[in-house]
């Protein structure tokens, strides 16, 4: 196809997820000419594609949900505490339709390339179509978890049943009924899913590697009286997020684990435990940087759920015990471990004997075959960088990005990236990222980065970057922060381990949301401290 060029937009906007969205809604309502592109044939990002059953949010649906409009706030009714897939979906499909969204996204259009081109100080970003767009700036809301990971283990290709990936699922659900089936990978997405596939399924096989810890989702229903008080309170839910560290208004308990006596502590950790999900990891202020805090809330957990599963041996299995709790992240179930007390659900333990290939007819180890109809795959992304990694992006000089960040990635701010102008990155690297409700992160960056642009725009620069210098002390800063806790004390995609190759390196910034937006509006208020504007 030939190429076609079009007029020159201020901005491009790679992505249509809950951050992608927001950029175009936000970019146009300041003025500016923005188009979107958008790979899948929907808009949603990770929650277009990750249609298995039992997807859900691990966030609260009103936490988990835009800010910046508040008729859009009080006119929708989410039914549930914690929302499934398809309703957040329908969320997304009814804000693009509220803000005639659509007009400015091209749906089903994957970027192949984007160049800064230095003469015109223009980005021009060409599609697998080879369409070519030029643009003033780009945004990147590319997703942190959108480029699955599929593991090359020997045989995959020659199994003759049904193969799915979880990050992938087909339109129509697929049917179980009467039928062996095979889970890969116990993280959320294999958590989340197995219950639901084994009250379908004739047989469930749960291939797992690492044991995760989960804790209940105590998901229920709204109910009015629940969405009255929402309502009200709404504001103040907010004010209290945007300050807080992971952008919901939970607060941990007002004393450390050590402070506290042995009776305080426990009702604490069950009132944490109460609380449910990935919630229970803020019990106590100090638990993702003092081990001794961290132990007391693993070791509850552990408790809790050995409590759950019938048989001893298993729950040997489920159990992970090596581990920090949270270190990885935290999974949200709805009745996960209660489903190995299932007659037609087995559990095969990966670290005795490891998958060793896939044959027509089912999964190998290294002693025993599985005979399966369909193979789930619920093995993960290449999180954080690799949705980026896989467009061919060149910045000044025409260095890709990919080798800036051979040692893992540098940036400033986790917005910017030094040698590439007028480019930006939302819940990227260097960010508080997943760590944070990824949609109220996604809004205030949105907002500080057209903040950036605007103060371009004033000084007639046709270009703004960060500076070497203070992109490497960023990054530092936050491996330094990240040193500190209980990340980087386990393999995790928090970390890039869970790719092989990929350089090992806690990638997102640890101190919270709060404190993070307190330095970027810092930043932005000392007249972008650290940035370099110029002009032709
Ligand atoms: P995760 O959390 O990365 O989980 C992937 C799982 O798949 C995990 O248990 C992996 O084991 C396992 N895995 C990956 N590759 C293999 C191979 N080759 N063989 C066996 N098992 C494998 O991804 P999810 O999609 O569940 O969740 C991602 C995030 O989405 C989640 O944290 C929420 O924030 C939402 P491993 O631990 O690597 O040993």
């Amino acid at each position: 196809t030939a190429a076609t060029e079009r007029d020159v937009l201020d901005v491009l906007v790679i992505g249509a997820g809950f951050a992608g969205m927001y950029a175009v809604h936000a970019a146009r309502q300041a003025g500016l000419e923005v188009l979107c592109l958008e790979a899948g044939a929907g808009v949603g990002g990770t929650w277009y594609f990750n249609r298995y059953p039992g997807a859900r949010c691990d966030v609260e649906s009103i936490d988990y949900s835009y800010s910046f409009d508040e008729d859009l706030q009080n006119d929708w009714v989410w039914s549930e505490r914690y929302a499934t897939q398809p309703e957040i979906l329908a969320y997304i499909n009814h804000v693009a339709e509220r803000f005639d969204l659509l007009r400015s996204i091209r749906l089903g259009t994957r970027v192949a390339t984007a160049e800064w081109d230095e003469a015109a100080a223009v980005w021009r970003v060409a599609t697998e179509a080879a369409d070519v767009h030029i643009a003033r700036h780009v945004i990147c809301a590319t997703g942190s978890l959108s480029i699955p990971n599929k593991p090359a283990i020997p045989g995959v290709d020659d199994f003759e049943g049904e193969v799915l990936f979880t990050a992938q699922w087909p339109d129509t659900q697929p049917s179980f009924g009467g039928k062996r089936v095979g889970v890969v990978g116990t993280g959320s997405s294999g958590i989340q899913s197995i219950p639901l596939i084994a009250q379908e399924a004739a047989e469930l096989t749960v291939f797992q590697r690492t044991p995760n810890y989960s804790v209940p989702a105590f998901n229920r229903k709204l109910t009015e009286e629940d969405q009255r008080r929402i309502r009200e309170e709404y504001p103040e839910r907010r004010r209290k997020s945007r300050l807080s560290g992971g952008g919901s208004p939970y607060v941990a308990y007002p004393k450390t684990a050590a402070d506290c006596t042995p009776e305080e502590r426990d009702a604490a950790l069950e009132n944490g435990w109460q609380t449910g999900g990935v919630l229970f990891g803020k019990t106590f202020p100090d638990q993702y940087t003092d081990i001794a805090a961290n132990d007391y809330a693993r070791e509850f957990a552990e408790a809790k759920i050995a409590s759950i599963i019938d048989d001893p041996e298993v729950a040997r299995h489920l159990i992970p015990r090596n581990q920090p709790l949270g270190a990885k992240r935290i999974c949200t179930d709805s009745g996960y471990f209660e489903t190995f007390n299932r007659d037609n659900v087995s559990l095969v333990d990966l670290r005795e004997e490891p998958i060793s290939s896939i044959a027509t007819w089912g999964i190998k180890t290294g002693s025993a075959s599985y005979e399966l109809d369909v193979i789930v795959f619920a093995t993960g992304f290449d999180a954080l960088t690799g949705a980026l990694a896989r467009i061919d992006l060149r910045g000044v000089g025409g260095v890709r990005i990919q080798d800036v960040w051979a040692d893992g990635p540098l940036t400033y701010l986790g917005v910017q990236v030094p040698g590439f102008p007028n480019l930006h990155l939302v819940n990227g690297p260097g960010s508080p990222g997943v760590l944070a409700n990824m949609v109220m992160h996604a809004e205030l960056q949105v907002d500080w980065i057209l903040g950036l642009i605007r103060a371009a725009d004033d000084r007639g620069a046709d270009r703004v970057e960060p500076r070497t210098d203070v992109a490497q002390k960023w990054t530092a800063e936050v491996g330094e922060a990240a040193a500190g806790t209980v990340f980087v004390r386990t393999d995790s995609w928090y970390l890039g381990s869970n790719i092989e190759g990929k350089p090992r390196r806690f990638m997102l910034y640890t101190r919270g949301l709060g404190t993070y937006m307190s330095i970027c509006e810092e930043i932005a208020a000392s007249d972008y401290e650290g940035f370099v504007f110029t002009s032709r």
